[in-house]
């Protein structure tokens, strides 16, 4: 009734406040029902509802601009700013994108996807609007696991000098994906509870106040600006850094959010709004398992159950009982997420040997350095990450882990297209960022047994080496095919002559699929599984030039500084002239969407590769 009348941006400020209330249940509703359908971020937008509104109400949009941290809890954003009809298509190809994105909307300042990057970008707004003599509001919204990342705090300590208005409102629900981890989550927490303290202080006071000196004694007290006062002003850490702080106040309450912040608009210089929320907010099966609801699959709004359940393991399961498996048998191995034990799969390994498990919040950098300390102590880190965040750690990996040799295995988990979260999450890079560090080592398994054979053969591996694995079903396909793991040497699958496809990870099963196509075209073709990309079989790809004069490599990694290159780089080194055709993701971003159709639209399916091979068989020359 009331969401019928939100067409446009700024179309709340027509809704009675009586109303609010009612407003927010339906806009829960609303995104209960459409993600029950699409899947998407719920229960960080459950979350948010309140807090959103009460930004649209007091902030003026455009001109005011507010950076989502993640990005991933800006539902209610698009839903207040005319993109209600884009809730059908939520994250499918062509559609509306589950994050922020300026493209997609005048009212998106900053794209986001990746954590703990709002301060900075926020705080660059700010500096740009002071430097154009401009007056607008920038608020940045973080959320306290966000909160975890090094980036916040670069932020805040560049913020903390600032003399003109920032607002940063933080979105405390005590929850990262999983249970928030660490010291500032403890710190928020004691916040939480300062009603606690503050009946302390009013008691004490209240106790000194009837006796001969209590005066004095308070006096004394307030003079010293000791642990007790951290004790009970609520905020003092960002206090004593030079950020106002306002705070705890009730997230849910919309009035009262919209005063605050429009009185925070008068602050000059930062000011941090802490606002208590909860994730999942007014949906049982999110209240109660807010982890499984984060990001969730299509599912029945009665029960709460995945509409689709998985049937067939993934490669996280794989990874995860392998991890249990090597974890009893050397006391050595220990384990290490940044914010993602149900994501990555470790959380069975922390159940079961929770001395060994380390989860350092949102900190990839952090998780890389900390693995490198680890090695260097004698322990055997095993790094979890997912492909697109270990971006981040690129010099961690460089400086700490490959200069000393260390033995570091990094687990990349979603490398490759992982879909509906689009360009911010897509995996497509760490061939290209990984293997120009010397000393690394880089291997992709092409079914569940080779990750398992893998996994084995890197923790024994005295180097750094990482093993990277895609989203989804694990391949159970070419069992038979279980050659044991040798450093840099690749594996013959089917031997034949003419044209040579040369695969790594997932593109072996495409490879497969391309052969079958090729053959009933009466094609002879060899099927090489890659196993590694750092060093490549170069034995191998020298025998196959011999009797292929088509060598063809597939990779699910952009094409510069991957596995093609390398072959090629082999090639003409060693003066092969056979024809070359380098399958993998052209230089762009790949938006959201379904894998498939994705690989379809770049090319990289196993019906687009056998159309390019027999044009280039045709024609006799590249494409
Ligand atoms: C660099 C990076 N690492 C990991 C993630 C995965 N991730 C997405 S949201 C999230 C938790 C964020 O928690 P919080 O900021 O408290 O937001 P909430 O969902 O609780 O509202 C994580 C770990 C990410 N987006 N970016």
């Amino acid at each position: 009734m009331f969401l019928e009348q939100i067409e446009n941006p700024n179309d709340i400020k027509k809704i009675d406040r009586a109303d609010y209330g009612a407003l927010a249940e339906e806009i829960r509703q609303f995104l209960i029902e459409k993600i029950s359908v699409t899947g998407g971020h719920l229960g960080s937008n459950l979350g948010a509802v309140e807090l959103t509104m009460a930004l649209h109400l007091a902030l003026n949009l455009p001109e005011d601009k507010i950076v989502w941290d993640v990005g991933h809890q800006s539902y209610t954003h698009k839903l207040l700013t005319g993109r209600k009809d884009g809730f059908d298509c939520l994250r499918q190809f062509h559609g509306m994108s589950g994050f922020p994105k300026r493209k997609e909307s005048n009212y998106d300042a900053f794209d986001t996807g990746h954590s703990s990057t709002s301060i900075s970008a926020g705080l660059g707004l700010v500096k740009a609007r002071d430097l154009k003599g401009e007056k607008n509001t920038i608020v940045s919204v973080i959320g306290d696991g966000s909160l975890t990342g090094g980036m916040a705090y670069e932020a805040l300590n560049n913020a903390a000098e600032l003399e003109t208005n920032f607002i940063i409102i933080l979105n405390d629900n005590n929850m990262s994906i999983s249970e928030n981890v660490g010291g500032m989550s403890k710190y928020l927490n004691n916040i939480r509870t300062a009603n606690g303290y503050l009946d302390l202080k009013e008691g004490v006071y209240n106790a000194l106040l009837g006796t001969k000196r209590g005066d004095t004694l308070i006096n004394r007290i307030r003079r010293a600006k000791s642990s007790f006062k951290q004790l009970v002003i609520p905020g003092m850490f960002y206090e004593d850094m030079g950020i106002t702080y306002l705070g705890p106040v009730d997230g849910h309450d919309v009035e009262n959010l919209t005063r605050l912040i429009q009185e925070a608009k008068r602050v000059k210089g930062p000011v941090m709004i802490h606002a208590l929320t909860q994730k999942g907010k007014g949906y049982g099966p999110a209240e109660r398992h807010p982890a499984r609801f984060h990001g969730a699959e299509p599912f029945d709004i009665e029960t709460g159950i995945p509409s689709h359940p998985r049937t067939v393991a993934n490669y996280t399961d794989i990874f995860s009982t392998v991890m249990c498996k090597l974890g009893q048998r050397d006391e050595r191995i220990v384990a290490i997420t940044a914010a993602m034990p149900d994501g990555t799969g470790l959380k069975r390994f922390r159940n079961m040997y929770p001395d060994r498990f380390f989860d350092v919040g949102i900190a990839e950098e952090h998780a890389v350095t900390f693995a490198a300390g680890l090695a260097a102590g004698g322990m055997k880190p095993i790094v979890a990450v997912y492909s697109s965040f270990l971006q981040r750690a690129y010099d961690q990996i460089l400086h700490d882990v490959c200069i000393q040799n260390l033995p570091v295995v990094f687990a990349i988990d979603r490398a490759g297209l992982v879909g509906s979260d689009g360009e911010t999450h897509q995996g497509i890079f760490d061939f290209t960022y990984l293997s120009g560090i010397p000393n690394m080592h880089i291997c992709a398994p092409k079914n569940k047994w080779e990750l398992s054979d893998m996994l084995k053969f890197a923790v024994a591996l005295d180097a750094p080496i990482a093993i990277r694995y895609p989203r989804g079903n694990a391949y159970a396909g070419l069992k038979e095919y279980r050659a044991p793991i040798a450093l840099g040497r690749a594996e013959w699958i089917y031997r034949e002559k003419d044209i040579a496809l040369f695969a790594v990870g997932s593109m072996v099963k495409t490879g497969e699929a391309v052969r079958d196509l090729l053959k009933e075209k009466g094609l002879f073709v060899s099927l090489i599984n890659a196993r590694f990309v750092k060093p490549i079989d170069e034995e191998a790809v020298l025998e196959a030039c011999k009797t292929h004069h088509l060598i063809v490599s597939l990779e699910e990694n952009v094409a510069t500084g991957g596995f093609g290159e390398k072959v090629l780089d082999c090639m003409s080194r060693n003066g092969c002239d056979n024809r070359y055709l380098n399958i993998s993701i052209p230089d762009a971003y790949v938006e959201h969407g379904n894998v498939e159709l994705l690989k379809q639209e770049i090319g990289i399916d196993a019906a687009s590769i056998t159309d390019r091979i027999l044009k280039m068989e045709q024609n006799g020359k590249a494409q």
